[in-house]
């Protein structure tokens, strides 16, 4: 227990009452505020009507549309209208497309410090920059906050991190992010909070604290925060909400699990290099390549502060010709002030394609790279072919240094441009303008629900086997994230249809001329056995995306066995009906292969008897495997799921 930090005083004002005195390494945490974003929302609101909810419980509950906006076909809009009337129904706010994304546009207008929030994308934490403990969670577990249930995570480990100085010229908070994963890695930090502290933390805005937050998601971490004192004080007010503002930070004896100290005076340009966010450099070193396209937005880097400070060093300049530049606001405030400043004008002149404020090219709607091309962006994620190209060289950046780029026509170190550094960005008055929310009628008013066709219901699981009949339809291996388990970009439309986007499970393994994963899964479960995933370290990194779960377990998916897995995902598995379980010797992944069996008998006794079982391999050889679940979580996989129980 991290006695004094910011995370147990938060923990302490929301612990359920029933989970006081529990000792089994969980805790679970009364939630006030949810959200939603489309792509995860759907399935998660049509969950709540398959519970039965008739109303939120939650202090506020917001429903926002910034996915999948692309609307090439008819199945994107028709998510939309499922989810504005949903939200009706259900006393939930709808952020309508083209309000922004919803992490930034939930900094501006909800976030509150000392507060919870759950949300239905794995960068909620974006809203820690403003004190909140912000978690990203599965849809199924966001709309049982929304039924007012609480939210129960391992007892985290807290890693302070101390912020020193301020940032030198040039260097800014996408650079401390980078850093920081460099130091810690996407893997091995489950279970744990990142809390920032130090003198260097009244250096940074809120937006700027909210970018290290937002990406701190890469760690692998449940949530990262950071103190709420006067900057965030100010940022509240200029937000025209002073008065939900509260002091908040941990006391001088707090005690973190470990402590790391980053200078910030020292940190320099960096980059996550092609294709994991935790393969940073500095750029100084990559030696100024030739690049294709610059992008700038997305929830890390789609502030006012951020595009301003493009704006600034770009100043109308001409980019370089064998660039492309697109700029996607993060919200419709920052694209508001931006226009009215002139700023905006500014980056036209300079040859920027502005696109529509919200996630977009970040989930690989529009904006491929052309093949063997590098691609910089100011985004938080680099996993392959996430781009929407295979084989793709995406190199994530702040966005001075991706201004440099498109400037210069190569990823340099934006120092090298010669030039005076970007002013500071200091704002005492946003541009508010809240008309494209829909509040939602009072409680007991009639509102239909708009379904058409493409909106399907969530899959129904039976119960687990007593014994798993087990055969490896899939052996893949470590870093394995939820993108490749269950593409975005072209297949993103598909969210409400999961027959259909369970055809595209594991896509990126697949081989001509072969059978495709979800061809062999389903021959496994038509002859009556059970799929099984085998992965190595680190299985579901990335997204919060369910349909990683519920797709495999759609397809007769029974059992994960991998040598780590990370927290939302696993959390997914359970709640879909799919057995996790790690090796207890990791040796022994090296003795399965694709197509073998794998058989697990007397699974309920084994489970009930504690964390170790056994399993018998082709070969007759047996096997040790170990599960981290509850005695909730056991319950909940032998009824095949969450809906079932
Ligand atoms: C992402 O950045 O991968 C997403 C798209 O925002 C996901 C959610 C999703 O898959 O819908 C996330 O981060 O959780
Ligand atoms: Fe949207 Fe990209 Fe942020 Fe995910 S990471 S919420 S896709 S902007």
């Amino acid at each position: 227990m991290a006695k004094n930090s910011i995370t147990q005083k938060i923990i302490d004002a929301h612990i359920a009452m029933e989970t006081r005195n529990n000792d089994s390494g969980r805790v679970s945490i009364k939630i006030d505020q949810t959200l939603t974003q489309d792509a995860t929302g759907t399935m998660a609101y049509l969950e709540l009507e398959a519970m039965g909810v008739e109303r939120v419980a939650t202090e506020l509950s917001v429903s926002y549309v910034d996915h999948n906006t692309a609307q090439n076909g008819p199945e994107n809009r028709n998510d939309h209208l499922y989810l504005q009337s949903v939200a009706a129904a259900k006393g939930v706010l709808f952020s309508r497309p083209g309000n922004g994304i919803c992490h930034q546009v939930h900094l501006e207008r909800f976030g509150v410090p000392g507060k919870t929030l759950l949300g239905s994308d794995s960068h909620t934490p974006t809203n820690g920059g403003i004190g909140m403990m912000a978690i990203g969670a599965g849809g199924l577990d966001v709309a049982l906050a929304m039924a007012g249930k609480p939210f129960t995570m391992a007892y985290p480990k807290v890693i302070g991190v101390k912020l020193t100085n301020s940032l030198p010229p040039w260097s800014s908070a996408k650079d401390v992010i980078l850093k920081l994963l460099e130091i810690l890695s996407t893997k091995g930090n489950v279970g744990s909070i990142v809390e920032y502290f130090g003198d260097g933390v009244k250096s940074l805005s809120v937006p700027e604290r909210a970018t290290i937050t937002n990406m701190g998601a890469e760690l692998g971490v449940t949530t990262s925060i950071f103190p709420s004192d006067e900057k965030t004080k100010e940022f509240l007010e200029a937000q025209g909400r002073g008065g939900d503002w509260r002091e908040l930070s941990a006391g001088p004896d707090a005690e973190y699990d470990r402590v790391i100290e980053i200078n910030l005076a020292a940190v320099e340009p960096m980059a996550a290099c092609p294709s994991s966010p935790d393969n940073v450099k500095r750029v100084a070193e990559l030696g100024a390549p030739t690049v294709d396209q610059v992008l700038i937005g997305s929830c890390t880097n789609g502030s006012f502060r951020d595009l301003m400070v493009v704006a600034d060093i770009l100043n109308g300049e001409p980019i370089a010709e064998n660039v492309t530049l697109a700029i996607a606001p993060g919200s419709r405030q920052t694209l508001e002030m931006l226009a009215e400043n002139g700023a905006l004008a500014k980056l036209v002149q300079s040859g920027a394609r502005i696109v529509e404020t919200a996630c977009g090219p970040c989930i690989g709607q529009g904006q491929s790279p052309a093949e063997g091309t590098i691609s910089v962006r100011t985004f938080n994620r680099n996993f392959a072919g996430r781009t929407g190209t295979k084989n793709d060289q995406a190199y994530l950046v702040s966005p001075e240094t991706a201004a440099a780029c498109a400037i210069a026509g190569a990823l340099v170190d934006p120092r090298s441009l010669d030039r005076p550094s970007p002013e500071r960005v200091d704002i005492s008055e946003f541009h508010i303008d809240d008309s494209m929310f829909i509040h939602p009628p009072p409680a007991g008013t009639k509102v239909e629900i708009i379904r058409k066709s493409t909106i399907g219901d969530p899959p129904k699981n039976a119960p687990f086997p007593e014994q798993v009949d087990g055969v490896v339809v899939i052996k893949v291996g470590d870093k394995i994230t939820t993108d490749h388990i269950m593409p975005a970009g072209v297949h993103l439309k598909l969210r409400s249809n999961i027959p259909e986007y369970a055809k595209v499970v594991f896509e990126c393994f697949n081989k001509p001329g072969e059978p495709s994963f979800a061809e062999r899964a389903v021959a496994v479960r038509d002859s009556g056995k059970h799929g099984v995933i085998v992965a190595g370290d680190s299985y579901g990194q990335g997204s919060s995306r369910e349909h990683a779960a519920i797709c495999p377990a759609y397809l007769g998916v029974k059992v994960v066995v991998a040598m780590a897995i990370e927290r939302i995902h696993a959390a997914n598995l359970v709640n879909f009906g799919i057995l996790p379980l790690i090796f207890a010797n990791p040796a022994d992944y090296d003795s399965i292969s694709r197509d073998d069996t794998l058989t697990i008998d007397n699974i309920p006794a084994q489970l009930a008897e504690g964390t170790n079982l056994h399993a018998a391999l082709s070969n007759g050889e047996r096997i040790e495997l170990t599960h981290k679940l509850s005695a909730d979580d056991v319950k909940t996989i032998l009824a095949g799921g969450k809906l079932n129980l």
